[in-house]
């Protein structure tokens, strides 16, 4: 691990007009009308997949229903769906009856290595679809992955197609709902939230979680802001590796219901407070563009804190990245780049679980033998106290 010597470290990049020119060309947040009739569109976790099954209607939309009086929720989600398929479908969708088009869909697509790049344009052409035929739309942005989902289960690529998706929202001046922010900061989320069957290689809320669920989609619609300020871009992103050490830092923060407290806002680099950000003239974005003044080295640690007009705080650990050159002793759980207690911690939590478990841990399965068991922590043992 880098020690904590970045004071000094970092100095204001000149801020380039272009970023604050379509920031501000956004404005506010469209969704002037109140919608009556909205349909919940995407894969498997708005069909209800992994719902209580005495419910006779699975999900969030019934819920969504039963939470705000004289809305319409039809369920129009369909199981296994990429957003590919989505928006094969989507125009028959929009011929029914309706006004308003919830939209959450490209979990299944992280899970087929799909590019972020493709699903968020596919996301675009839905949600641009449904404006042209005069619809309200919501971005939502995916709920977190099980630790053991069989593709990206630490949620890297899935922590950073959200920020992209609720980038695209503001840049559409689209409404966004944003489970992945509620659902990240809930206590005991797997174990309580979501379905604890087995055969699960995303991960699907149960009934609980579907609760949750529709809450997230309530506030939104009856525009209560319970949700902080949240990144819409960490760049480099959160779990990358082989980063030059003349990297620049880009990190821009939103707020999707009210003003953000910019005095209160801050951005640690490695426990060092990064220089004030620039802020929007709407109150409402962050952006920081933080140049290194000398070479960043070992594990970079980035950490937030914002909180906005409702009291909601955003106050924990950012991203976390490898700069190029540095190599993390093996033991490293928590890829922070020293081996220490509480890697132990984290080693202990999955101790005996196979990759199918739920309290599996595939960063605690050092050897990636699918098992986190004695010959993983013989190889914490042996390098207890390594770092960078
Ligand atoms: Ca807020
Ligand atoms: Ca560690
Ligand atoms: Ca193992």
């Amino acid at each position: 691990m880098t020690d904590n010597c970045f004071s000094g470290r970092f100095g204001n990049v000149p801020r380039a007009g272009v970023l604050g020119a379509a920031l501000l060309a956004l404005g506010g947040v469209a969704a002037a009308q109140t919608p009556s009739h909205c349909k919940a569109f995407g894969d498997s976790i708005t069909a209800g997949v992994g719902d209580d099954p005495e419910r006779a209607e699975a999900g969030y939309p019934p819920r969504l229903e039963a939470l705000a009086p004289g809305l319409v929720v039809d369920n129009r989600g369909v199981g296994a769906e990429g957003t590919a398929e989505g928006l094969a479908r989507i125009d028959g969708v929009l011929e029914e009856p309706g006004d308003c088009l919830l939209l959450m869909e490209g979990t299944n697509d992280v899970s087929r290595g799909i590019s972020p790049e493709t699903t968020l344009f596919n996301l675009d052409q839905m949600a641009a679809r449904a404006s042209a035929a005069g619809w309200t739309t919501y971005h939502a942005t995916l709920i977190p992955r099980l630790p053991n989902a069989r593709f990206d289960p630490n949620n890297l690529q899935n922590q950073d197609l959200v920020q992209s998706i609720r980038r695209l929202a503001a840049i559409r001046g689209r409404g966004l709902v944003d489970p992945f922010e509620i659902f990240s900061t809930t206590r005991r989320l797997f174990h309580a939230y979501y379905y604890a069957g087995t055969e699960d290689p995303v991960g699907h809320p149960n009934g609980a979680g579907y609760d949750l669920l529709a809450s997230v989609f309530r506030d939104v619609l009856q525009s209560t802001d319970e949700v902080p300020p949240v990144p819409t871009r960490l760049i480099p992103a959160h779990g990358a590796e082989g980063v030059s050490p003349a990297s620049a830092l880009e990190v821009d923060v939103r707020d999707f219901g009210s003003a953000i407290d910019t005095g209160s806002a801050l951005l640690m680099v490695d426990g060092s407070p990064a220089p004030a950000p620039g802020v929007g003239d709407d109150g409402r974005w962050l952006s920081w563009r933080v140049s290194a003044t000398e070479p960043l080295d070992g594990v970079v640690t980035l950490s937030l804190r914002a909180g906005d007009a409702e009291g909601n705080v955003y106050d924990r650990l950012l991203g976390r990245f490898l700069v190029e050159g540095a190599v993390r002793p093996p033991g490293d759980v928590d890829r922070d780049g020293r081996v220490d207690g509480r890697d132990l911690v984290f080693l202990g939590l999955a101790f005996g679980a196979g990759s199918t478990s739920r309290r599996f841990d595939a960063d605690a399965d050092l050897d990636g033998s699918g098992q986190v068991d004695g010959e993983d922590l013989a190889i914490l043992a042996a390098n207890f106290g390594a770092s960078l």
